[in-house]
């Protein structure tokens, strides 16, 4: 029985993002010289937000103007060289907790702003990935057991806004969620088929057909309903049913939209568009979620409100709550702590879940089982600025979360996660699980 798996070798690189930033590759390779086993060297790419929490771990970035504007990430790739190496090498890969408690440990502050919570995370995937290879089974089920076969509904943000875009529109991310078709594949194909029917809708209408971050068109319109009214109406030419077949989900990212010294939200792009100043506060802000949801088949809301304002998230989670899924992402930065604060607080009752924002795997999968415990969902998420890895694929089906968002059908980084599922989907075959959250 394989009990012991030593990390023998540890290399990070600085590679680059999807936006052309610099990352952090972390390589781990186990299991070298133990007898009757072979070394396995396995790979894992860390994510950075544009839209970040402030209560985030600390991504750690050289800050050096003259190279990569500063963005470079060569002092966290020396610290998983030197620092994390000497901290895990020679330890058990099959044991996570304690990999990722090592990890901890030689960080040693609370943020991870030490050695820094990308240099953390390369390793902590890694490690997972390179077990789950040395046992020879799917990373999804190492990460989740025998027990594992939940597809997640994936949340496709098929028009982009905020810090993700520079077109108008103020909310960050319009998602559709196939939740009502009967399995993972064709999902899939239903978001694809209604991106690319939108594309042809914003073509006649002589709209802008470029894409954002995350791979959604980011045309300039004048407010939300605009937005809704495209996407309904693409949901409806592609044959589908929009709160039938297909769902619509919003991630508003409020922090972005908060002007803390007037304690209200400013929507830039309607003020352009409309040629007056539009704020809203936190009544407005639910007021005018519930007309939204009145109107469309929204059934998800997340970041309606900003990080800091548990009594306006309390509020809103008291009017929109029963209806639709409220997920609170900069609100809970992937941390238990903030999540039990929410739990305790009835505020949201659902939690985005980033890896890059807690910085170990054992932490995000954590959060992941308190929010199931307390009856809260769980969404398993990119990040704006991505890779090609896939892990948090396999993590979904791990945790049985049942939802990932990871962008549009569009722009390969945001695929590599939609076609990872995808192969997962066909390995499972007609053990596969696809169910719809919102009617459990
Ligand atoms: C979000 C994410 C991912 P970012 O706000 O949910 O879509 O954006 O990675 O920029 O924080
Ligand atoms: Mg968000």
């Amino acid at each position: 029985m394989l009990r012991y798996l030593p990390v023998r070798r540890i290399h990070a690189r600085q590679i680059l993002d999807s936006r052309g930033n610099p990352a952090v590759e972390a390589e781990v390779t186990v299991g070298e010289g133990v007898v009757g086993i072979d070394g396995y060297t396995a790979r894992a790419m860390v994510p950075s937000g544009a839209s970040t929490g402030k209560f985030e771990a600390v991504e750690l970035r050289d800050g050096d103007e003259t190279r990569y504007l500063g963005s470079g990430v060569e002092n966290a790739v020396v610290n998983v060289n030197t620092r994390l190496a000497e901290a895990v090498l020679g330890e058990n890969a099959l044991n996570q907790r304690l990999i990722d408690r090592l990890l901890l440990q030689a960080d040693g502050t609370e943020n991870k702003s030490n050695i820094g919570a990308n240099a953390i995370l390369g390793v902590s995937m890694a490690v997972a990935k390179a077990a789950a290879m040395a046992l020879r089974i799917p990373l999804y089920q190492y990460l989740g057991g025998c027990h594992t076969g939940r597809l997640p509904v994936p949340m496709m943000n098929i028009l982009n806004g905020g810090r993700h875009a520079d077109n108008t529109v103020d909310l960050q991310e319009f998602m559709i969620m196939p939740a009502g078709v009967c399995c993972f594949s064709e999902g899939i194909r239903a978001c694809a088929e209604i991106y690319q029917h939108l594309k042809r809708i914003l073509k006649e209408r002589n709209l802008s057909t470029a894409v954002g971050d995350e791979g959604g068109f980011a045309p300039d319109l004048a407010d939300s309903k605009d937005v809704l009214d495209l996407i309904v109406q693409a949901i409806r030419t592609a044959g589908y049913e929009p709160g039938a077949d297909v769902v619509i989900a919003v991630d508003a990212a409020a922090s972005e939209l908060y002007d803390s010294e007037r304690g209200v939200y400013y929507f830039p792009g309607e003020s352009r568009m409309k040629g007056e100043e539009i704020y809203r506060d936190y009544k407005e802000m639910i007021d005018y979620y519930e007309s939204l949801i009145e109107e469309y088949p929204i059934v998800s809301i997340e970041d309606g409100l900003e990080e800091d304002d548990w009594e306006g998230w309390k509020t809103m989670t008291e009017h929109l709550g029963g209806r639709i899924q409220l997920v609170g992402d900069d609100l809970f930065v992937t941390n238990i702590r903030r999540l039990s604060c929410g739990i305790r607080l009835h505020a949201a009752n659902a939690i985005l879940v980033k890896v890059n924002q807690i910085g170990t795997l054992s932490e995000a999968m954590d959060a992941v089982e308190m929010a199931q415990k307390a009856g809260y969902r769980a969404v398993i998420s990119h990040r704006s600025g991505e890779t090609e890895d896939s892990f948090i694929a396999d993590l979904a089906v791990a945790t049985g979360a049942g939802q990932i968002k990871a962008g549009a059908p569009c722009r390969s980084e945001r695929n590599a996660k939609y076609n990872q599922l995808l192969r997962i989907n066909e390995e499972l075959g007609d053990l596969a699980v696809y169910e719809n959250p919102f009617s459990l």
